[in-house]
This record gives C-alpha cells, sequence and structure tokens, in this order.
C-alpha cells in the first residue's frame, strides 16, 4: 500500500456501489493535485528528475532557459578541469611534459571560479586538451573518487571545443548534464493522462524539489505536509566517494542513513515511498574498471542475490541488488509507534534508474504513474 499517495475517497462508496460510469466520473473527481516531494543527499540527481519533468510532461527548455546555462555549463567544465589539475600533486602524479605543466599553470592563473565575463578563447580551449590528453590527468581523472569532482567532468571536458564557441547553445543533453546545487524550493506542476480504461482524464502533478546537502535539510520539513509521495533519490554510483560536507563520510552510507530518517519520519509517515536507485550508468562503469563495493561494505562478499533477481556473477546486478537489500532492510525495521496504526508504512517501490536518460525516466515514471493508479483503484475496491 502506498499510503496517502492519492487522496482518500471522501465518500462512502463501497465496491458494490461503482460501475464504470461511476468510477470515470470518480476519477475525474480526483482534481486534487498529487503533491511528490523529491529527497537524497546533495547530487543524487534530484534536480536531473524535476528536468526530465519538464522535457516529458511540460515543454522542453525555451531559448531563454537554454542561453541562461551557458555560464554554468562553462562553469562546471572549468571546475571539473581545474579540481582534476589541483589533485594531481596530493595524489603524486606527474604530466607527461613541460607543456602540459604549463597548460595546468595556465588554469590556476584563471582560478577556480569563472569570472562572469569570462570568454573562453582558442588558447583556453587548446589547454584544456593539452591537459585531457595527459596521463597522468587520466589517472587523476580515474582516482577521483579521492576527491570532489562532478560526475558530468568527462561528459563537459570532452565538449570543451563545443562549449567554448561564441554561439553555443546548449543542447536538452547538455542541460540534463550540468550542475547546479539546490538551496531554495521549486515547484513544478504538470499534468499526465490517465488512461481510458482507468476512467481517463488528466492528473495534475506537483513536484518540490529541495537541496539535498546536510546545510539545506532543514528546510525540508516546510514542504512535508500534504505531501503523498516521497521520492526518494540514491546514487549508486556514490559508493567509493566521501561527502563534499564531511570528506570523511561515505556518501552511499550518509544516504542510507538519510533514508532511514525519512522511512521512519513521523510527519511522512501517511506519505507514500518511491526509491530510484539512481546513477547506473555510472556504478556499472565503476564496476567495469575493476572498483568493487566490498571494499566499502565489507557485508557484500557475503551476500547472495535471489535467483528471482537475476545473476550472482554479474557485479553489476549484486551491486544493485545489495544496495537494495539494505534499503529493505531499513524498511523492515521495527517502526517506531504511531497513533493512528492505518498510517503504518508496508512497503517501499524501488526502479533502477540513470536520471539523465530521458527515454530510461518516461519509462519508470509510466510505471510508477501506472503503481499511483492501481493504488487508488484497489484502495477504492475496483481492483
Ligand atoms: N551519469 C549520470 N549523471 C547523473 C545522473 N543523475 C544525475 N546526474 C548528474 O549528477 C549531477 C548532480 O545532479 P543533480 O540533479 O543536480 O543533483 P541534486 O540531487 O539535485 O543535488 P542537490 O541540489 O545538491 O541536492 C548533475 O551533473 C547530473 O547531470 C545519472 O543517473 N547518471
Ligand atoms: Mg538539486
Amino acid at each position: 500500500m502506498l499510503g496517502r499517495i492519492f487522496p482518500r475517497p471522501t465518500n462512502n462508496m463501497t465496491k458494490s456501489t461503482y460501475n464504470k460510469k461511476e468510477l470515470k466520473s470518480f476519477t475525474k473527481s480526483f482534481e486534487k493535485a498529487i503533491k511528490i516531494l523529491l529527497l537524497g543527499t546533495g547530487e543524487s540527481g534530484k534536480s536531473t528528475i524535476i528536468n526530465q519533468m519538464k522535457i516529458l510532461h511540460i515543454n522542453e527548455f525555451t531559448p531563454a532557459e537554454r542561453i541562461e546555462r551557458i555560464s554554468v555549463i562553462r562553469q562546471n567544465l572549468h571546475e571539473s578541469i581545474y579540481e582534476i589539475v589541483a589533485n594531481m600533486e596530493d595524489l603524486g602524479l606527474n604530466f607527461d611534459c613541460q607543456t602540459n605543466k604549463n597548460s595546468a599553470q595556465y588554469i590556476y592563473t584563471i582560478g577556480k571560479i569563472l569570472r562572469e565575463d569570462f570568454k573562453p578563447e582558442d588558447t583556453y580551449v587548446e589547454h584544456i586538451q593539452n591537459l585531457w590528453y595527459d596521463r597522468g590527468v587520466q589517472e587523476c581523472f580515474r582516482r577521483s573518487n579521492e576527491y570532489q569532482l562532478n560526475d558530468s567532468a568527462k561528459y563537459f571536458i570532452d565538449r570543451v571545443e563545443i562549449v567554448s564557441k561564441a554561439d553555443y547553445i546548449p543542447t536538452t543533453n547538455d542541460i540534463l548534464h550540468s550542475r547546479k546545487i539546490t538551496t531554495t524550493i521549486h515547484e513544478v506542476k504538470f499534468n499526465v493522462k490517465i488512461p481510458k480504461n482507468m476512467g481517463g482524464g488528466l492528473q495534475e502533478f506537483r513536484m518540490f524539489d529541495v537541496g539535498g546537502q546536510r546545510d539545506q535539510r532543514n528546510k525540508w520539513m516546510y514542504v512535508f505536509d500534504g505531501i503523498d509521495a516521497v521520492l526518494f533519490i540514491i546514487s549508486c554510483g556514490d559508493f567509493d566517494q566521501n561527502l563534499r560536507e564531511d570528506p570523511k563520510q561515505n556518501r552511499l552510507n550518509e544516504a542510507l542513513k538519510l533514508f532511514r530518517g525519512v522511512w521512519h519520519n513521523r510527519f511522512l509517515v501517511s506519505a507514500g515511498i518511491i526509491c530510484f536507485l539512481n546513477k547506473q550508468d555510472i556504478m556499472e562503469r565503476k564496476i567495469m574498471e575493476g572498483k568493487s563495493i566490498g571494499k566499502y561494505f565489507p557485508e557484500y562478499e557475503n551476500f547472495r542475490v535471489s535467483a528471482k533477481d537475476g545473476s550472482m556473477f554479474d557485479e553489476s546486478n549484486k551491486t544493485r541488488c545489495f544496495i537494495r537489500h539494505k534499503l529493505l532492510e531499513i524498511t523492515s525495521e521495527t517502526p517506531r509507534p504511531i497513533v493512528n496504526k492505518e498510517c503504518v508504512r508496508k512497503e517501499c517501490y524501488f526502479h533502477f534508474t540513470v536520471a539523465t536518460d530521458t527515454d530510461n525516466i518516461r519509462k519508470v515514471f509510466y510505471d510508477v504513474h501506472s503503481m499511483i493508479l492501481n493504488d487508488i483503484l484497489s484502495r477504492m475496491g475496483l481492483l
């Protein structure tokens, strides 16, 4: 049961009192929007999901919105190469040659934050390309879990020539890969069609995006009221990284702790919980590179994948099942006593996602929406 994922029926109808016509008018009567709150640690992918909702259910980005993103993207790109070269020495790495060392010096001289009026020129592009082909820099990039680097570093450095053009306009994919920390509460509203066999019409959604870093979480409670479902986003690619805000704390561990807090939160007890196990692409890439979650979670070695969940010998499959298992352990913990027993949460729904992939999110959101509709119908006794 999803908790209060749909508003409760307000009349006393029972199964025998419904017919198709009534169902249609009843579904139409759900004009109250479904309120979904996105929660999760910093950089888990919440704002990227909001961007996907814009693409799928509102409209693509307007020319003005694209232009507005240029400076964010250029800053993302610059900060990425800056962080990589700044960490070379700490990791005991050397540049291939003096020319590349000079390129690093050029980047340092600009500084970490680009000036507002910064215009990338050909020399800027050349220096970044020199650095990107450097074997020491590549090794430093490969070891980026040892310091803080944007997940889209490679995406933008690979595109340095395009991004630096004077007439550059970000593509939809560029916007999905860009990173801008959330520090306020954002709301998006959109309508989704209800299938004809479920009564037809339109369902309004209201989605709330909040900042996930530690110092942003005190704002969360201002949006808890009236929330029908929480979409908890957890980054599976985080298993070998530490927090930006606390470099001693493993990011995945932080996400699990945060999930426990949300699951048991008494102000959210009547909200349904849906969990996106995000950044499957990054998790898979890391495993291909020979990294293992077992180094950070020793219990992984003894973890067994059940037959229905696929191969035990596919490390990516085992890793994602292990992370889901850690979340399931939390959902099966004894709940704190709650006054209204009807509100005790029973289940959490899991989806493996890549938030930057529109096709993946289209499919997952379709499943989430169908599940919500089925939930309301079964609560009405119609399924
Ligand atoms: N490769 C890949 N990158 C992703 C995925 N999801 C998000 N990202 C990237 O991760 C970065 C952070 O994503 P955001 O959506 O800004 O994260 P957030 O949860 O809103 O972070 P806060 O606002 O700090 O709470 C962005 O550069 C995204 O493009 C994914 O599934 N795969
Ligand atoms: Mg955000």
